[in-house]
């Protein structure tokens, strides 16, 4: 059974995009597409985060996912947290274009990251290779500029 979810981001600025989750059966990694504006060019950090909690912004979605206690890493790591999805990339347009397979991510199960939170960040995740300590929690990549819930479709 094909799963699906989805996630509009908004924030307090112009940033904004939409993002699709597609999983064709329990094992296989998740597909991530879609595209958020309102981007400067070059990297942005881009993650799930543990809550889908939104009362105070995105702020309140917390830390990272990270139901297995790791540190925070790239995508292509071994070690990082589950909601590490790296960087993506916003081009002259202010738009970045979202195309990423991940086998971390689950859309059931105890692990799902459905009603957890995406967050499109300010600055590039370092990917744990910062050399401080920062590094290994955030990636140091800064305010969170837009964020939304994953939530169910069809
Ligand atoms: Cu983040
Ligand atoms: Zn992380």
């Amino acid at each position: 059974m094909v799963l699906k979810a989805v996630c509009v981001l908004k924030g307090d600025g112009e940033t904004s995009g939409t993002v699709y989750f597609e999983q064709e059966n329990e094992s296989d990694p998740v597909k991530v597409t879609g595209a958020i504006s309102g981007l400067t060019p070059g990297l942005h950090g881009f993650h799930v985060h543990a809550f889908g909690d939104n009362t105070n912004g995105c702020i309140s979605a917390g830390p990272h996912y990270n139901p297995f206690s790791k540190n925070h890493g790239g995508p292509t790591d071994e070690e990082r947290h589950v909601g590490d999805l790296g960087n993506v990339t916003a081009g002259d347009d202010n738009v970045a274009n979202i195309n990423i397979s991940d086998s971390f991510l689950k859309l059931s199960g105890p692990n799902s990251i459905i009603g957890r939170t995406m967050v499109i960040h300010e600055k590039a995740d370092d990917l744990g290779k910062g050399g401080n300590e920062e590094s290994l929690k955030t990636g140091n990549a800064g305010g969170r500029l837009a964020c939304g819930v994953i939530g169910i479709t069809h």
